[in-house]
């Protein structure tokens, strides 16, 4: 199984902590190829531009080889936002996760597209966060999407 993972980079990187949380619970369902992103030592400082078009060729490359999708959305990100529609178009099995104590309102054309079968969003919060990760995850991975008819 393989897993991308999105979170926000130059959005903010706020979250990066629960990010290292979602990703080390990840790996137990499959090889994540976006492991980076929960890194602490990537900061949202730009590079160069030559090297942005590198990073976006390889991350959609990434994301066609992927069997599912987890994001965390509680910190807005355009290339977050960006990969889901990739993905969605790509028909990938999708997981969004999100905080609503952030205070913040999911984005419309994410809440709006879950589907409850090949786009979901499962708000969650820090409390038990540990319980409630390894009880979604564990749903989204062992439960088969329905057939098409
Ligand atoms: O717009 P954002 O930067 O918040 O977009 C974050 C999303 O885009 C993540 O889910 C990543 O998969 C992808 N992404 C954005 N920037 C990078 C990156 N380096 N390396 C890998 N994936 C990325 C940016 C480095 C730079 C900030 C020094």
């Amino acid at each position: 199984m393989k897993i991308y993972f999105c979170g926000s980079i130059r959005g903010g990187r706020d979250d990066v902590q629960l990010y290292q949380k979602v990703v080390q619970k990840l790996q137990k369902f499959g090889t994540v190829l976006t492991e980076h992103v929960s890194s602490d030592t990537l900061t949202d400082k730009g590079e160069g531009s030559s090297e942005d078009r590198i990073i976006h060729d390889r991350d959609l490359d990434w994301l066609r080889q992927a069997d599912a999708v987890v994001a965390e959305v509680t910190q807005p990100s355009l290339g977050v936002g960006y990969e889901l529609g990739h993905a969605y178009v790509m028909r990938k099995r999708i997981l969004c996760l999100f905080r609503p104590s952030s205070g913040r309102k999911l984005s419309a054309m994410i809440q709006g597209a879950a589907d409850g079968e090949l786009m979901m969003v499962r708000d969650y919060s820090e409390e038990h966060l540990d319980h409630v990760l390894d009880q979604i995850l564990y749903q989204f991975f062992k439960t088969k999407p329905a057939e098409p008819l």
